[in-house]
């Protein structure tokens, strides 16, 4: 059409010629026209829901302008590019993100001014994108930003649940889960593509025809949805760059069942097609424990299977059905096992529906997947029963088992018949009748690389999990340290602080190169200097307090220590010894005389976070944290020294409140059970101090900050094993067993339903080992109050903390990922000029 009508080239191209204007004015008729055209609502009354819903539209048409000029670009160079296949990404709100990063937000404030509207209460009225359970989901989102901003020819694929992660409720004391229905009043962020479809299977069987000595594997499914695109345009921050993440959304197959609809039964029909949609209905609230659900199987399939068949397709636009490139054109990144089917499935796409062979197709799979380890966590490896494999996907249990034939031979051509160790890392596994197939396994030998997430992480998974792997296959270990990025958990969530960076180095490139935050070590002893940066915080924690009031009720005291601990509620976590101390502290200023106890540092403790709906023992941390709370908060005695509250439904857009109000921060895991953590990387780089054990990458982050600037305690990871073995002839601290008592007799009342919550942390039942690091913990926490006795010591730590954080930009792990392992480049599309280029 456009060869051919270079008449209609010229009239399209003449109204079009220039991209959407962004002076204040333009902005204004542009949000007034959504009002008008896109909400039918009127241009003269509209409410702040309606100023939000028309005012991101008006943001979403200028992405659009840039996603289609970058991914126009990309086209034409045609550079290798990854692809993030994730069944969770934690997006939280879009609009501050997209006005800042797109350098509009001062035009798009004034524009809604001058209208009457607070971009504040506009930003209020979007509902977080909550699709993914914590830190894995949210590490996706941080990846995604990082790299558009590295101009990294990149897109995300994923899940567009119609139900994210729950809204906690807490009544008295008890979590309510509520479905989080987000899209009831529409997603403006979300660009719906119904011409980009592909058609799912599921079950059925496997027919073999014989060809001229060839075998084809023809797969009759017994079940079609059809998967749709959702794209959402990720814009990168000072760079005109704009990338994709595209999510499928399950319809029903146009393909109808003629069987059925001729035997008369239409309606059951039809209704038995609808329950298509399920399969991207609702995302799966358990972090961290795998459950062998038919329904996960199948959106995990559902994800890749979409993802694949659409690489593939773009890949053959300019490829015509030749393969030999394929390898050096793609690289697809497995975030944890959740999709690891991808791996059979391209084997079949390849094999079966463009007749490649076995050979060929294995070396193409094994070039393009990298494949990422989020925890070590025995009971998060996805196992999934063979004869539930079999039944959803029986094509794919063909070739897992093709790929494990091919695996244990090679095995016993290296080892001989140690059939133990053969045994051990075969993808299936044997036990007691059922078999299972194990995903990891299955992802390490189709993958290049497969790395963990922060230094001691990559080491542990070395010497456990896939210690075997390690032994014959070292070379393809790496480590790529998480990060986060500083745009979202800095720039946007504290502009104040974010707004003293700036004017102390004299640059704010430090939102692109976070290394630069250094420089703040030249000021950290400046009196001046330290005066403002307590300003600031003091401003954030009223910020917080008023958040902790708006959901709690509790008045807190802003002059007290901010002492939070946010994260899914979990064992590994040690809520628990956090609560005991705070018991501990509690009992210590009852025991004082009002003059000794108006001389201790006031402290008001803040836990939050989700448990997944079947863990139970989660579920009874939660109720204890409330009620030891409300034994605390009411008395009398204790006033203002100590308050504990439980803030529910902590979510992203809650964190971008805690975070910069907080002062002390808790990641206390067992040393060796947190993979990374990226919260404590937040936190670090908003000023906080962190209490922490030597796990994850609380470990770096001393490196880089100063173990003299953090409350580091507790047992190293090198011995945690030991002290597991010996954990039954410990010698307790009588203190712990006192507090254990003091839970198990009713002093917070429901003295029964505590019970397993003490008995968890007793003897052998300590696997956690809570009783061996209490000591080491109070020792700690004795350090906090000195050290915020002494404010400008407290202070200068806290800007310490922030010039350390530099490593901890997503930005780069971003470049690290690209360089190591992807082999992709850079692909920076040229700045825009109005009118646009002709063509
Ligand atoms: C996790 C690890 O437990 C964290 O330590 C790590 O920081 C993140 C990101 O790498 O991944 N693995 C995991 O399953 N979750 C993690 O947070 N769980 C959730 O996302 C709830």
């Amino acid at each position: 059409f456009l060869e051919t009508n270079p008449r209609q080239k010229d009239l399209l191209y003449s109204l079009m010629d220039s991209y959407a204007k962004n002076d204040v004015l333009s902005v204004q008729k542009s949000i007034v026209d959504h009002v008008e055209y896109t909400l039918a609502r009127s241009r003269y009354r509209f409410d702040d829901f309606e100023a939000y819903q028309a005012t991101s539209m008006s943001v979403r048409d200028r992405l659009i302008e840039s996603w289609n000029d970058t991914q126009q670009y990309f086209r034409e160079q045609d550079p290798k590019r990854v692809y993030y296949l994730s069944m969770e990404f934690l997006m939280g709100r879009s609009l501050t993100n997209s006005l800042f990063n797109l350098e509009l937000n001062g035009t798009y404030r004034e524009a809604l001014k001058q209208l009457g509207y607070e971009m504040e209460n506009l930003v209020e009225k979007e509902r977080d994108a909550a699709l993914g359970n914590g830190g894995l989901g949210r590490l996706a989102a941080c990846f995604l930003d990082s790299m558009a901003s590295e101009n990294l020819p990149a897109w995300g694929y994923g899940i567009r649940y119609q139900y994210g992660m729950f809204r906690q409720e807490v009544i008295e004391g008890f979590q309510h889960e509520n479905p989080d229905y987000w899209l009831n009043f529409g997603n403006p962020w979300e660009i719906e593509r119904p011409n980009i479809a592909y058609p799912i299977k599921f079950y059925g069987n496997v027919e073999i025809l014989e060809s001229e000595g060839r075998q084809a594997f023809i797969w009759n499914s017994g079940e079609e949805v059809t998967a749709v695109a959702y794209d959402t345009p990720i814009p990168g921050w000072n760079t005109p760059n704009t990338i994709n993440m595209r999510l499928w959304s399950a319809k029903p197959s146009r393909e109808f069942d003629l069987e059925s609809f001729n035997t008369g039964d239409y309606v059951q029909a039809i209704l038995a097609k609808q329950r298509a949609e399920t399969i991207s209905a609702v995302l799966y609230p358990d972090d961290r424990t795998y459950q062998g659900k038919e329904l996960r199987l199948k959106q995990q399939f559902f994800m890749v299977s979409a993802t694949l068949q659409d690489i593939i397709r773009r890949y053959l636009v300019t490829h015509e059905d030749n393969f030999d490139d394929f390898p050096d054109k793609v690289a697809l990144q497995l975030n944890d096992t959740h999709p690891t089917i991808g791996v059979p499935e391209l084997m079949r796409l390849l094999m079966d529906e463009h007749g490649l062979g076995w050979t060929k197709s294995w070396d193409i799979t094994t070039r393009v997947f990298s494949f990422t380890n989020h925890t070590v966590l025995p009971e998060a490896l996805e196992k999934w029963p063979v004869d539930l494999v079999e039944n959803v996907l029986p094509r794919h249990m063909q070739i897992i088992y093709d790929i494990n034939w091919r695996f244990t031979q090679e095995l016993r051509g290296i080892m001989g018949d140690d059939y133990d160790t053969i045994g051990r890392m075969s993808i299936i596994e044997e036990g007691d009748g059922h078999k299972n197939v194990r995903m990891a396994h299955l992802a390490l030998i189709a993958s290049h690389t497969v790395n963990g997430v922060a230094a001691i992480h990559s080491e542990l998974i070395k010497t456990t999990i896939f210690k075997d792997f390690y032994q014959i296959m070292p070379e393809k270990f790496q480590n790529k340290t998480n990060g986060v990025t500083q745009r979202r958990w800095l720039a946007f969530c504290n502009p104040k602080l974010s707004a003293l960076i700036t004017e102390t180095l004299g640059t704010s490139a430090w939102i692109k190169e976070l290394d630069l935050l250094s420089d703040l070590r030249l000021h950290c002893d400046d009196p001046a200097f330290q005066a403002k940066w307590a300003a600031v915080k003091r401003e954030n924690k009223l910020r917080l307090a008023e958040l902790v009031k708006a959901k709690t009720g509790v008045d807190v005291n802003p002059n007290a220590l901010f002492d939070i601990q946010v994260k899914r509620i979990h064992e590994y976590k040690r809520q628990l010894l956090n609560v005991m101390y705070i018991i501990h502290r509690y009992n210590a200023l009852k025991a004082m005389t009002p003059a000794e106890r108006e001389k201790q540092v006031d402290r008001v403790c803040i836990i939050g976070g989700k448990a997944a709906p079947g863990y139970d023992m989660a579920k009874r941390i939660i109720k204890l944290v409330s009620a030891v709370g409300d034994v605390v908060n009411k008395d009398p005695d204790i006033g203002d020294k100590l308050k504990l509250v439980f803030l529910s439904d902590y979510n992203v857009s809650s964190a971008e409140i805690i975070v910069p109000g907080s002062e002390l921060s808790q990641h206390i895991s067992t040393a060796g059970t947190e993979a990374s953590g990226t919260s404590n990387m937040k936190f670090a780089m908003n000023g906080c101090l962190i209490i922490g054990t030597m796990d994850g990458a609380n470990v770096e982050i001393a490196e880089e900050i100063g173990q003299e600037n953090m409350f580091i305690f507790g047992a190293r990871a090198d011995v945690v094993p030991s002290l597991r073995r010996e954990r039954e002839f410990f010698n307790v601290p009588e203190e712990f067993y006192k507090i254990v008592d003091q839970i198990r007799s009713g002093y917070f009342g429901w003295s029964d339903f505590f019970a397993p919550v003490c008995d968890a942390v007793c003897g052998a039942q300590d696997y956690y080992l809570l009783a061996n690091d209490f000591n080491d913990y109070i020792r700690a926490q004795e350090a906090v109050d000195e050290n915020y006795r002494n404010q400008a010591l407290w202070t200068k730590k806290s800007i310490l903390s922030v010039a350390g954080s530099g490593k901890f930009s997503s930005d780069r792990t971003i470049r690290e990922y690209a360089e190591d392992i992807w082999d992709v480049k850079p692909t920076k599309r040229p700045m825009p000029t109005n009118p646009k280029p002709y063509g």
